[in-house]
């Protein structure tokens, strides 16, 4: 039978269960990635289960968030990860080399095969064919013991490319069009394969940004094939013996399927506050900006930064624009210095920042108060970029560029002849930044530094549950706002007891104190709760302040994981008049959870106030082990066979 690529990699990877569309299947992992923010828990977890090595093919842990060192915290974890991945076989990418996306497209993909990634852009390596993942540290850590990945097999929505896009117009625009007609919801329970002659004209890291910004959709993942363009990438990067030719068969039956002609694309602009807010620039033009950023693992590879210099040459940016360039990687910024792309940057008044994530999650460059900044980036969520009420516009590497010489959003066709970017025959390629483990990991000492906190884990789940809400929410709302984004917060990830002052802070700041007095209890929420990024502290410091159960209209995938995860009971209404009529202060009680988790029940019956109402609660029944265990990392030592 006809095949898609999407069933050729999960068939040839599948550990357990059928793939079945809804039903959980277990998947075997080759490669995972740990990225410094989400890594330094994963790392305590793996320790925890006492595995001295990774049992999947490669481990690579990458330094790209918490590049600021204005205090001991970063350097600390920085630290620490490196000695850790010495011991416990895993390579580690230094502060400097890069975000870990755009290196692992460059130095680690390999169509085919299945990377596990603790960051919720992973599916940027699905650019070059291959399988990437977005899920917590836990679930890496697990990979890492050589635990199957498990997960509810998606629908495969095959979305056919046609005819070639215009000059001036781009791969970001053709995802910005998906979420355009999408949302940001549009995409759950689903992996997005790309096929049709419209792909042949894209190059990998312009297909990388489709697949990364994918994540924006909510999709399980996106893929591109494995074809003469990918090879060609493959060729830059020295890695032939990597690559090899992978598609869906000709007649392979997609779910949904979707039709876009690129011919018809025109420039378009995410506005505040959700990358699903998509406009025309025709909408938008001439709105001042104060800040112009190129860059994060969506925008920022060699032929971003190439068109960018190229466009700039003999122009120069507006006075009124701060003007920022964060490279992807160090090989990016090793190649367009020796083709001369960073010297116009240069002249045109650029500051050059870090490779590495910076901005893109508030790790410095908070714009002004009360002016609109446009970035390349795939997030826009509120308050991410640092500045209370910021107004973060998101395009293009073209559409910024325009910005940043006209001072005010502009359609880059008023810029002329679009410059051709020619691919180099060949790239200075080095590896010198990425550490191979210890071959004598006994003589290994892992430093730990007072900022690595050691972590907390729960007991087994409680008889009966109960208590208030303790805070309601809308839709939408992402875990930049359950646990905040930002240099000063995100130092604290090796940190849960510092962490956890700062959950919903954003939001409603007497959160934590109210979570204190009443001893724990309920978060209330509407559609797609916890959506945006794979960072499990949205689920680890809610159940250190003693959070039970978050009841939501939906859940975004990679947190309802998570929630899981940490013991934290996921839980649907059945109807929308009962989150209506829940407020602050109602009282829950859910009694008997463990037998009715034990039950084939899909719900559970919960008494709120005087009323009782029904919850569905997750259906497999290992995910309701897991629940009662306390959690995976309890349910991993105690169940599985992969914990010493
Ligand atoms: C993000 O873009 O939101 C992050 C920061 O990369 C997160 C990971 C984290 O919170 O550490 C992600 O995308 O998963
Ligand atoms: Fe880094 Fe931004 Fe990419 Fe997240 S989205 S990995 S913060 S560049």
């Amino acid at each position: 039978m006809a095949r898609t690529l999407t069933e050729k990699i999960l068939s040839s990877h599948l550990a357990d269960g059928q793939m079945k569309l809804s039903e959980e299947i277990g998947i075997n992992v080759d490669r995972v990635l740990l990225q410094d923010t989400t890594g330094t828990m994963a790392c305590l977890q793996f320790e925890a289960l006492n595995i001295p090595k990774p049992a999947c093919e490669r481990a690579v842990q990458y330094v790209d968030h918490n590049l600021l060192q204005v205090s001991f915290e970063n350097a600390d974890d920085h630290r620490f990860l490196q000695t850790f991945c010495s011991k416990y076989g895993i390579y580690f990418s230094k502060p400097g080399n890069g975000i870990c996306h755009q290196v692992n497209l460059e130095r680690f993909s390999i169509p085919g095969e299945v990377l596990l990634g603790a960051d919720s852009h992973t599916p940027t390596a699905g650019g070059a064919g291959m399988l990437g993942i977005g899920v917590g540290g836990l679930d890496v850590a697990v990979a890492m013991g050589g635990g199957a990945f498990y997960f509810e097999m998606p629908k495969t929505v095959g979305v056919e490319l046609k005819g070639r896009l215009k000059p001036w117009v781009s791969s970001k625009d053709i995802i910005l069009e998906l979420l355009r007609r999408l949302s940001v919801k549009g995409g759950l329970g689903c992996i997005f394969e790309y096929y049709g002659e419209g792909i042949k004209s894209l190059s990998v890291p312009e297909r990388a940004t489709i697949t990364n910004m994918g994540a924006e959709l909510g999709a399980t993942s996106s893929i591109f094939p494995s074809d003469e363009t990918t090879r060609d990438f493959f060729v830059l990067q020295k890695r032939m013996q990597d690559w090899k030719p992978l598609e869906a068969d000709k007649s392979a039956v997609y779910d949904e399927n979707i039709k876009i002609n690129l011919d018809e694309i025109e420039p378009l602009i995410a506005c505040p506050s959700s990358p699903g807010n998509v406009k025309k620039i025709s909408e938008v033009e001439g709105t001042e900006v104060s800040q112009v950023i190129i860059g994060s693992c969506t925008n920022s590879s060699y032929r971003d930064l190439m068109v960018v210099s190229k466009i700039l040459k003999g122009r120069h940016a507006h006075s009124s624009v701060d003007f920022h360039i964060n490279p992807g990687s160090r090989q990016v910024l090793q190649n367009i210095t020796r083709d001369g792309g960073l010297e116009s940057l240069i002249t045109a008044g650029a500051r050059i920042f870090e490779n590495g994530c910076d901005g893109c999650v508030g790790i410095g460059s908070a714009p002004p108060t009360h002016s609109n900044v446009i970035r390349s980036f795939n997030r826009n969520f509120p308050e991410r970029s640092g500045t209370k009420d910021d107004k973060v516009f998101l395009a293009s590497s073209e559409v910024c560029v325009a910005a940043a010489i006209f001072g005010k959003i502009t359609d880059p066709r008023k810029l002329g002849e679009y410059p051709k970017v020619i691919w180099p025959k060949e790239f200075v390629i080095d590896d010198s930044m990425i550490i191979s483990p210890s071959s004598k990991p006994s003589e290994v000492e892992i430093v730990r530094g007072p900022n690595i906190k050691p972590l907390p884990i729960r007991g087994s789940l409680e008889t009966d549950l109960a208590g208030e809400v303790l805070i309601k929410v809308g839709d939408d709302v992402s875990t930049d706002a359950i646990v905040p984004a930002g240099a000063a917060v995100m130092a604290l990830r090796s940190n849960v007891p510092a962490i956890s002052e700062y959950v919903f802070r954003p939001v409603d700041p007497g959160f934590v104190a109210r979570a204190r007095e009443k001893k724990g209890g309920f978060i209330v929420a509407g559609q797609n709760y916890g959506q945006g990024s794979s960072r499990e502290h949205a689920a680890l410091a809610p159940m250190y302040l003693g959070v039970k159960a978050v009841l939501a209209m939906s859940f975004a995938r990679i947190h309802y994981a998570n929630l899981i995860n940490f013991g934290i009971i996921p839980m649907e209404f059945s109807e929308s008049k009962d989150y209506e009529a829940l407020k602050l202060g109602s009282k829950i009680h859910i009694g008997n959870i463990i037998k009715q988790l034990n039950s084939n029940k899909l719900s559970v019956d919960a008494k709120i106030d005087s009323e009782t109402i029904s919850l569905h609660i997750p259906t497999s029944k290992r995910l309701r082990e897991i629940l009662i265990f306390g959690g995976l990392l309890n349910y991993t030592r105690k169940k599985s066979s992969i914990s010493k």
